[in-house]
C-alpha cells in the first residue's frame, strides 16, 4: 500500500568523503586510488569535492569524467565508479561510512552476532544463517533482506537480514531511526537503502573473520523484492564485495531509472517517481528532496547504479504486471547499464528478466532457470551461460531517445 503523507524539503551540506571497500575518494585537495589488481593501482584523477548538477534530459553518459575527459580503459572506469558514487552520495544515497573502528562476531547455533564499534558508540545485531542441504561447507551464501522472496538456488546458503532494524522504513517518520542511526547519529546523511548497505558490509567483515559460520566471503549474493529490491541493488553497488546482486521488483528507486519513470508518469502512467517516493518513506537521503521535481539535473540515473555493481553478477528481475514498477522504465533504465557491462567486454554478467502475471514479490517459475544460471556461475563457479536480457511487456523502448553517447570498448 501507498502512503500519501508530504515531507518537509531539507536541504543538507554536499559530502565530499565517499569510502567503499573499492576505492577510497577524499576532498578535491586529494586524489583516488582504485586497486586494479594485486600490484598494479592507478591514481585517479581528484574527485571533485561537489560534483555539479547537469541539465540532461536524457541518460548521462557513464564514460565521460566530470572534468569531460572520456574513459576509455578498463582502469579509469574504475575511477569514474569512484566519481559516480560520490555523485550519488551526495544527490540521492547519502554516505556510506567507511568500516567502522572495530568489528567482532560470535557465531552459535545458526546465529551469527555482530559487534560494532565506532567513536565510542556500539550496537550489535544478528543474521542468521540457514545452509544449504547439498555441498560443503564453507557454502555460498545469498543474503536475503527479510529472508528475500527467491527459491534459495541448491547448494547455497541463506543469510536472513533483518534489515529494518538496522534503519527503519515505516514511512517518513522513520527517518534517522535504528542501529545504524544509534551509531552514526540521527542526522546522517545515508537513507535508509544505503544504511542497510552498510549492515551487509558488515554481514560480510563478520563472514571474514567468522569461518566457524561456514560461508565463503568471497561468494556472497545480495537479494530482496521491492522496498528491499531497492536495498540490494544498492548493497551491491556499494561492496565489490557481493559477487551476486539480485534485486527484485525494485522498482523505482531500484532498477527504474528517475527520468524514464517521470517519462511514464507524464505519458498518463501510474508510475512511481522521485517526488513521490521521497513523501512516502525514508529509503533516500533528505539530499534527494531538493531534485526530485527536476530529475534532469541529477549527474547519474539508476544505470549508473548497474554501472557501480559492475563487472560483478547482476539479475534483475522485474514484473510487467506491477504498473507502479514501471516497465518500460526499468527496462530501458537496465538496458542502458548493460551497456557499461558490454564496453567492459563482460555482457554476460549483467541479466534482466521481466515476466508478468503473477503477485507483486511471487517468484515465477518461468524464471528459476535464469536465477540458478545465475547462481551457479557467480555463487558456484560454474562456466554456464548467463547471457538473459527479455521482457514479456509490449512496449518498445527508444535507446536514442535516451542515450546520445557511444559505449567504447574499455581496453
Ligand atoms: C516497489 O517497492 C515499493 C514501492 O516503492 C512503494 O511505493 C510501495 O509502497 O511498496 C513497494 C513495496 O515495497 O512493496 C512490498
Amino acid at each position: 500500500t501507498r502512503t500519501t503523507t508530504t515531507t518537509t524539503r531539507i536541504t543538507t551540506t554536499p559530502i565530499v568523503t565517499t569510502t567503499t571497500s573499492r576505492i577510497t575518494t577524499t576532498s578535491s585537495t586529494t586524489t583516488s586510488t582504485a586497486t586494479t589488481g594485486s600490484t598494479n593501482p592507478t591514481t585517479c584523477p581528484a574527485i571533485p569535492g561537489s560534483i555539479p548538477l547537469v541539465s540532461n534530459s536524457k541518460l548521462p553518459d557513464p564514460f565521460t569524467f566530470v572534468s569531460g575527459a572520456k574513459v576509455t580503459t578498463k582502469d579509469q572506469f574504475k575511477c569514474r565508479q569512484a566519481e559516480i558514487l560520490a555523485a550519488m552520495s551526495q544527490y540521492e544515497l547519502g554516505t556510506k561510512p567507511p568500516k567502522p573502528q572495530t568489528v567482532t562476531a560470535s557465531w552459535s547455533g545458526n546465529k551469527l552476532t555482530i559487534n560494532v564499534s565506532n567513536g565510542g558508540t556500539s550496537i550489535s545485531f544478528a543474521v542468521t544463517i540457514t545452509a544449504p542441504s547439498g555441498g560443503r561447507s564453507p557454502y555460498p551464501a545469498i543474503i536475503g533482506y527479510g529472508g528475500g522472496s527467491i527459491p534459495v538456488p541448491a547448494g547455497v546458503a541463506l543469510i536472513n537480514f533483518n534489515n529494518d532494524e538496522i534503519a527503519a522504513q515505516t514511512n517518513t517518520g522513520s527517518r534517522g531511526q535504528g542501529k545504524f542511526y544509534t551509531l552514526y547519529g540521527s542526522g546522517h546523511s545515508a537513507g535508509a537503502l544505503t544504511a542497510w548497505a552498510w549492515g551487509v558490509s558488515r554481514i560480510i567483515d563478520a563472514l571474514e573473520i567468522t569461518p566457524a559460520a561456514g560461508v565463503n566471503p568471497a561468494r556472497v549474493g545480495v537479494t530482496g523484492c521491492s522496498r528491499n529490491g531497492k536495498g540490494a541493488i544498492v548493497a551491491g553497488a556499494l561492496d565489490d564485495r557481493i559477487a551476486l546482486t539480485i534485486p527484485q521488483e525494485s522498482g523505482s528507486g531500484g532498477s527504474a531509472c528517475w527520468r524514464l519513470s517521470d517519462y511514464q508518469k507524464s505519458q498518463g502512467q501510474n508510475v512511481q517517481t522521485a517526488s513521490q517516493i521521497i513523501t512516502e518513506n525514508v529509503w533516500f537521503s533528505t539530499n534527494f528532496n531538493a531534485n526530485v521535481n527536476q530529475v534532469n539535473r541529477l549527474p547519474f540515473d539508476h544505470h549508473s547504479l548497474a554501472g557501480l555493481v559492475a563487472p560483478r553478477g547482476l539479475y534483475v528481475i522485474e514484473n510487467t504486471s506491477m504498473e507502479w514498477l514501471g516497465a518500460l522504465s526499468t527496462y530501458g533504465c537496465m538496458k542502458v547499464g548493460s551497456l557499461i557491462y558490454q564496453a567492459l567486454g563482460v555482457s554476460s554478467n549483467m541479466g534482466y528478466s521481466q515476466v508478468g502475471n503473477h503477485n507483486h514479490c511471487a517468484f515465477p517459475s518461468s524464471q528459476q532457470s535464469e536465477l540458478n544460471a545465475f547462481a551457479n556461475r557467480f555463487l558456484l563457479d560454474q562456466s554456464v551461460a548467463t547471457n538473459i536480457f527479455r521482457t514479456d511487456g509490449s512496449f518498445s523502448f527508444n535507446q536514442a531517445q535516451w542515450v546520445d553517447w557511444t559505449v567504447p570498448t574499455l581496453t
